[in-house]
């Protein structure tokens, strides 16, 4: 019988079988020969980057081929794929990933320690690849992984950011932001493809010409023109057998307009053109869940959209020729939500302009072609650009737009509601105003033959809410695809103790069958796997306390309660909320130092768009209280309070698992999905959550008995807003809120400035406190109530925590992808031999 398994070494036997044979001596072989002959240098002088970077290198030896090896078998069997459009993805650091899908993690720790080198020291020195914001970035990369992992033919289209997300640190409390420089010194992974370069027109005017027969011909003459660079990384799927591509663009002047400066003699001009034209890949904007709407940001938009359909059609062409019939039979390109929006007045361009197809049968081709993914409902994040702007940049593809809207006003709207002049302004793409908008939901809704949000309640509210009039026209056309994580990363690679004791209750290919682990149910009460679980969990928040330290300086006890709220700072997603109930907790425990609650430490990572005023406050706020409770000896350490600087893939992998409370309490109908919270459920930790995006159905997999939810349901949080909510009847009505917001006013956790942290109070009264914190705060605390009754029985905690990890199957990204495959993208596997 399975002996302890905390202390463990991760073992061989319980990894993947992949098709890959090395032996522990070839990798180390192969690690030393790309020390000399990819690095020139050698074991004496390489430091631990040059260690990793060697160590990469030998993983691509093995990792190019497969790649390879896939895209010949795809073109070979003409394959229909999927073309994944995403301005983001966050795929976080590779090494250990692809270790984990290739199988070879354990050969590689051999081969390191064989060469004295620790394994996770080395890991520790990849840059994270930050190519996103937060969850809608993060999805797309563990899509990619499911996709290669199920061998489909798929491929990912995004930029190439020369700066992803910016690195966050605090000082004195407030967030500050550096740039992000992941490519400093040369990212392993990637390959470029300079035979695969694309041009890229913009701005410039568009000329109305009619040939002999009188037929009408537009004819854009760009102002500019952009040369697209490709980048591919390679996708490794589970097991090693297909290895997609992800294919970022990097912008660069064009040859072509150089010289023509050039040769007037302007070389100082052109260098100036040059510094333009790389700008547009140069950063990532780094707003979640908010529009820009900057020329720069619709310019990258058009940018990667043109590149990437280029790039499809050349390979369609290879295949096909001019015979556009097979086009949708082979192409499917899915929207990551409407930032990729333009590529459909592209794909219109070049079948009509380029390929001179007819209007009707160009635009039969693309509403077979594109499918779109709805991941937001907030009104601030619905793009929308000016037509004034649009009319700059890309003046061919607003007339487009205006004739795509016009046949769809006339041939569709007016059929359906005729002389309803409302209907009409409503589903318009062009929003009539005093400044006329062009409505890219609208656009993409229109263009695409499948509309899909991200978890049952969200996609309902698509409907009902978002676009009911498109509902009620195209019922058919809507539909909902659950998100969900890869647990490839999630569990098997950030948690191998866990994982390891997993695989000596349930079969060895659970990473790929994730509803296997219902098998742990009925263990859950066993008190022999409850011990060597929740020891699990333990060694994981001593690890984690060692990174707290580190960062922060605060010592934390692993015995504690964590409780983790991870994800972009937001005021939706209430991290004020959070912060107002351990305030609440404070001082309970200052009024009552035998106070009933079990030691608690509350951790926090988030980031702050740079522009959002509010949410840096927040996050100044929450360090404030944290300097002060942290070192006020009166309550003797029952509470901590940490925030991580520089939340990010990597220090997730750290957080998860370590964590006994997921926080989730974003306010009903706000949080589209969340990802988050399935992965930290995974990993055991017990959700605190609202009725609200995917927390609805993680309480539907692991029952209401393990999971604990509060709050105002969507439809309370309408009924509440349509009869006028007032936070002041709050405060008045509830002491413990009232005693709470005053001690912003003071100097309490400011010592010599009082009111420093004035604005979270003034944003919960005055400004009308738009996501209901105060509303949900007297459920809220009764909920954490609920949780310290919970965790102070051993038993009954530890079976919570199994029986999440027990249930999580469902929330797997492989049932996500198999959910698209079927109702949207209708792909068939491909073997790659
Ligand atoms: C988001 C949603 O806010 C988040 O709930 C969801 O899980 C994610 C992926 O579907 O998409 N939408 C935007 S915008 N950013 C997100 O993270």
């Amino acid at each position: 019988k399975a002996k302890s398994p905390a202390t463990k070494k991760p073992s061989a036997a319980t990894e993947v079988k992949s098709n890959l044979d090395v032996t522990v001596d070839e990798f180390q072989q192969s690690i030393v020969r790309h020390l000399h002959v990819s690095l020139g240098t050698d074991e004496n002088k390489a430091n631990s980057k040059a260690w990793w970077t060697a160590t990469c290198a030998a993983v691509n030896e093995l990792v190019f081929e497969r790649a390879t090896q896939t895209q010949k078998t795809h073109y070979k069997k003409d394959t229909r794929a999927v073309h994944y459009l995403s301005l983001e993805f966050l795929m976080g650091r590779l090494l250990k990933n692809n270790l984990t899908n290739v199988g070879l993690t354990e050969i590689a720790q051999q081969a390191l320690d064989k060469l004295g080198l620790d394994f996770h020291k080395i890991c520790e020195e990849e840059p994270d690849l930050a190519l996103g914001n937060g969850g809608l970035g993060r999805l797309a990369a563990c899509y990619v992984d499911s996709l290669a992992t199920l061998d489909f033919p798929a491929i990912g289209y995004g930029i190439h950011y020369e700066h992803g997300l910016f690195t966050q640190a605090f000082l004195e409390g407030r967030q500050v932001e550096r740039p992000d420089s992941w490519r400093e010194y040369g990212n392993p992974w990637e390959i470029c493809r300079p035979e695969s370069v694309q041009e890229i027109p913009l701005y410039g005017y568009v000329e109305t010409k009619y040939d002999d027969k009188g037929q009408i011909h537009k004819e854009w003459h760009p102002g500019r023109i952009i040369k697209g660079v490709p980048w591919d990384i390679p996708v490794v799927g589970y097991g090693a057998k297909t290895v997609n591509i992800l294919r970022l663009w990097e912008s660069r002047a064009s040859d072509f307009f150089n010289w023509d400066v050039f040769n007037a003699g302007g070389y100082l001009d052109a260098q100036v053109e040059n510094v333009q034209a790389e700008t547009i890949s140069k950063v990532l904007y780094p707003n979640d869940n908010t529009d820009a709407g900057k020329e720069l940001r619709l310019i990258q938009q058009y940018f990667f959209c043109a590149c990437s359909i280029k790039d499809i059609v050349r390979r369609y062409k290879r295949a096909h020729g001019d015979d556009w019939s097979k086009f949708a039979e082979q192409v499917v390109m899915q929207l990551n939500d409407t930032h990729p929006a333009i590529a459909i007045p592209e794909m219109m361009r070049i079948l009509v302009d380029r390929a001179e197809l007819k209007w009707d049968q160009a635009w039969t081709i693309c509403q077979k072609v594109f499918a779109y993914t709805n991941h937001t409902l907030l009104p601030e994040a619905l793009e929308k650009w000016s037509v004034r702007l649009f009319e700059k940049v890309l003046p061919r593809h607003l007339e487009i737009i205006y004739e795509i809207n016009s046949r769809f006003l006339e041939d569709v709207v007016e059929v359906a509601f005729p002389g309803d002049d409302s209907v009409k302004r409503k589903l318009s793409i062009i929003e009539e105003g005093h400044e006329k908008m062009v409505r890219m939901g609208n656009l993409s809704v229109i263009g695409s033959f499948k509309v899909n949000g991200v978890a049952e309640i969200h996609s309902k509210l698509v409907k009902k809410d978002l676009f009911p009039e498109f509902n009620s026209l195209w019922p058919d056309k809507f539909t909902n695809v659950t998100n969900g994580v890869t647990p490839r990363r999630w569990l098997k690679s950030c948690n191998p103790k866990l994982s390891n004791l997993i695989s000596e209750h349930v079969d060895a290919d659970w990473p790929v069958h994730l509803n296997k682990l219902s098998k742990l149910a009925d263990l859950a009460t066993d008190s022999k796997f409850q011990k060597a679980y929740m020891q699990i969990k333990l060694e994981n928040k001593i690890e984690l306390a060692k990174v707290i330290k580190e960062l922060t300086g605060v010592e934390v006890d692993p015995t504690a309660l964590f409780d983790i709220q991870i994800k972009r700072l937001h005021e939706y997603k209430r991290q004020q909320l959070n912060l107002i109930h351990i305030m609440a907790l404070y001082r309970r425990l200052l009024q009552n130092p035998d106070y009933d609650m079990p030691k608690r430490v509350f951790i926090f990572g988030a980031k702050a768009a740079p522009g959002y005023y509010m949410a840096k406050e927040i996050i100044y706020a929450i360090n404030k209280v944290a300097d002060k409770v942290n070192n006020d000896e009166r309550i003797k350490d029952k509470l901590k309070i940490v925030f991580l600087p520089n939340y990010r893939v990597s220090l997730a992998e750290k957080m998860i698992p370590a964590a006994d409370v997921s926080e989730q309490i974003s306010l009903a109908g706000k949080e589209a999905s969340g990802t988050g919270n399935m992965k930290l459920a995974l990993n055991g930790a017990v959700t605190i959550g609202t009725l609200d995006g995917a927390n609805i159905e993680i309480a539907e997999e692991a029952g209401e008995d393990n999971v604990v939810i509060f709050g105002l349901t969507v439809d309370e949080v309408k009924e509440l807003k349509s009869a006028g909510y007032n936070p002041w009847d709050y405060y008045y009505a509830n002491n413990e809120i009232k005693a709470v917001l005053d001690w912003f006013d003071c100097d309490y956790f400011t010592p010599g400035k009082p009111g420093e942290l004035a604005e979270i109070k003034r944003s919960l009264l005055d400004y009308g406190d738009t996501y209901l914190s105060l509303a949900d705060f007297a459920s809220y605390s009764e909920a954490h109530k609920k949780i310290d009754k919970l965790f102070q029985d051993e038993k009954t905690w530890a079976k919570m925590a199994i029986m999440n990890t027990a249930t999580m199957g469902k929330f797997n990204s492989d049932r996500s992808i198999l959910d698209y495959v079927q109702n949207i993208w209708n792909l068939d596997t491909c073997d790659i031999k």
